[in-house]
């Protein structure tokens, strides 16, 4: 006797495959079950959990060269602002939104500083969270990525290399331009070369689209500002007095900005290590100036968006 059994139809599965997802960032096309964008390679979880939200996520970048300390600056204030020490207060969409500031942390608390980013977009740490704050009528849905600073300087150098990055910064509606303050008092030129490289490349952005980058808020912070006490006091005097190229182009292209002046380490040491030679330690870890250009530029945000 044969006994009758129900087989699911495999072929059935493909229908999902019919249905494309678009990717939240260049709106590349892929398959339902594409873990990143196969155009841009940025995280579909992106584009599944904005799907699931009223209000389209706002985005905002944070630019500077490879050194900066872009990882270190946005690792320690997703953790300020998710454990509630400030009126800013922030929660994670997503557990892939947790990685930059547990990187981060992690490293802080072994007494180092994180490892350079990684080139590829796929490695790069996305963070999706919800803010909420005492200025924010609504809690605000935003995305921020980690983007390498070579990359960064590759696409500037080469438009379209990172597909990724023109996409995203198109789409964003403010940024944080990290400048290394203690590169500016040896009197290296790197931070203001690539301030004018970016400042042009934004230029040929914003011309497509209908907001220019000429309108949007850019907030300027001098990073490592923990070694250099007349930074922290007056970073404004500090741009005009040190870099007056750069704080010439902001005042010429970015009408919206203002300077800060941020640290992390409170007391730093120098190690010798197998692999990488000398290397600086954080014995301490004190921050400041962490929160207040992320609330200035939320602010702003806010403002253009009415
Ligand atoms: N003293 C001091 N040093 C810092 C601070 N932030 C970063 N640094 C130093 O700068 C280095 C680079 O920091 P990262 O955050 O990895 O720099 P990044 O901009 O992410 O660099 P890429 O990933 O290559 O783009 C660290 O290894 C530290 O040595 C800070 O607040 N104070
Ligand atoms: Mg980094
Ligand atoms: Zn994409």
């Amino acid at each position: 006797m044969t006994k009758g059994v129900i087989v699911p139809l495999e072929t059935a599965r493909l229908i999902e495959y019919a249905i494309p997802v678009a990717c939240y960032i260049c709106e590349g096309q892929n398959n339902f079950d594409a873990e990143y964008c196969r155009d841009c390679s940025a995280p579909m979880a992106l584009a599944h959990q904005a799907n699931a939200t009223k209000a389209a996520p706002t985005m905002v970048a944070a630019m500077g060269v490879s050194g900066v300390g872009k990882t270190v600056y946005l690792g320690m204030l997703m953790d300020m602002l998710s454990r509630g020490a400030s009126q800013t207060r922030l929660l994670a969409r997503g557990a892939f939104s947790i990685n930059l500031q547990q990187t981060t942390v992690g490293a802080l608390a072994r007494c180092g500083f994180p490892e350079k980013t990684p080139n590829e977009p796929d490695r790069w740490n996305w963070v999706h969270c919800q803010v909420r704050g005492v200025r924010l009528r609504q809690p605000l849905d935003l995305i921020m990525p980690d983007m390498a600073g070579e990359a960064l300087l590759e696409e500037m150098d080469h438009p379209h290399s990172f597909r990724v990055i023109g996409s995203f910064l198109q789409k964003c509606s403010g940024a944080l331009l990290l400048v290394d303050a203690l590169k500016i008092l040896e009197g290296g030129q790197e931070q203001e070369f690539f301030t004018m490289k970016l400042t042009s490349y934004l230029g040929e952005l914003g011309s497509r689209g209908r907001n220019v980058w000429g309108r949007r808020p850019i907030g300027i912070v001098f990073t490592k500002a923990d070694q250099c006490e007349e930074c922290m006091e007056d970073p404004e005097g500090f741009a005009k007095a040190h870099a007056a190229g750069l704080w010439e182009q902001c005042w010429q292209r970015f009408p919206v900005h203002r300077f800060f002046a941020s640290g992390v380490a409170g007391y730093c040491a120098w190690r010798d290590t197998y692999d990488e030679g000398r290397v600086q330690v954080p014995l301490r870890i004190e921050p400041r100036g962490i929160i207040e250009p992320f609330a200035w530029l939320l602010d702003m945000v806010r403002k253009s968006c009415r």
